[in-house]
């Protein structure tokens, strides 16, 4: 899943794809890189960032969709608001990319009302205070289990678990020990939704075990993907899609699906 967010202010892009032109053409090179779904963002969730109001995310995010909507690689929508995955999906988005997991009132029913798939991620607080001092006894059953009763809910709601992708949230409300440990323990989570999905590329717990700034963490972001496939993420969420594509090439080549 190749990343393009249509923001002024993401960490590991803002304001490079902030303007249509810029993230269609963007969203057009990771397909070419060999990106097997896009997600479309217009709202950054980075620890500490502010909720962006509708409207501006609604014409962030629409034009590009809509131009997209032809491309030829399935296209998600990464956002919260109920009433833009109506219109998403509308425009020609065939995925609602949910880092509150539909709890939105209303979010189910606008997943269920269509055919769409859905990804549910785990998120401890919300983005303004998620990494004030997050605790847990447990991460990877606490994770799980949270995991477990949004699939339950999507399910009641008439959302099949064919269609449901779930999130552990690497970054949301997670210290590097939390990070590490529910990478580690990534196998936990087989069967609790119908596919697996990491989202590890570029993020601060990258930079905290190497030391280096945003912009130089393609490898530990490979080395992460990587990781996360081995432990059996079906789908990794990344910015660096041709580097990710060609490791990922190689280690499917020796290791098979195993
Ligand atoms: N991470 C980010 C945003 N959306 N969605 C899922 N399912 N999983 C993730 O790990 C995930 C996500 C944060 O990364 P990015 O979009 O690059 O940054 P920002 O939130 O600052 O736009």
């Amino acid at each position: 899943m190749g990343v393009v967010n249509v923001t002024p202010d993401s960490f590991s892009d803002g304001g490079l794809f902030a303007g249509p032109a810029q993230a269609i053409a963007q969203a057009r090179r990771l397909i070419d890189e060999g990106a097997d779904i896009l997600d479309i963002g217009g709202e950054s969730t980075r620890p500490g960032s502010a909720p962006v109001p509708f409207a501006e995310e609604r014409r962030r995010v629409l034009p590009v969709i809509e131009n997209l909507s032809a491309c030829g690689v399935p296209v998600a929508v990464d956002t919260r608001k109920p009433q833009l995955m109506r219109e998403a999906l509308a425009a020609g988005a065939s995925m609602i990319n949910d880092i509150n997991a539909l709890g939105a009132a209303g979010a189910l029913e606008a997943v269920a009302a269509s055919d769409a798939a859905v990804c549910l991620m785990h998120l401890r607080g919300d983005p303004r205070t998620m990494q004030d001092a997050p605790t847990y006894d447990d991460v990877v059953r606490e994770v799980r289990d949270y995991l477990r009763g949004r699939v339950a809910a999507a399910e009641a709601a008439g959302i099949a678990r064919g269609r449901i992708v779930v999130d552990p949230g690497f970054g949301f409300g997670k210290t590097l020990e939390h990070n590490l440990a529910l990478l580690r323990g990534l196998h936990a989570f087989a069967g609790v939704g119908g596919a697996l999905l990491a989202g590890l590329s570029r993020k601060s717990m990258l930079g905290r075990l190497t030391g280096r700034e945003v912009g130089e963490r393609v490898y530990a972001g490979v080395a992460a993907a990587l990781a996360a496939v081995k432990n059996g993420a079906h789908i990794v969420r990344v910015h660096d899609v041709a580097a990710t594509r060609d490791a990922l090439t190689v280690w499917q080549a020796v290791m098979g699906d195993g």
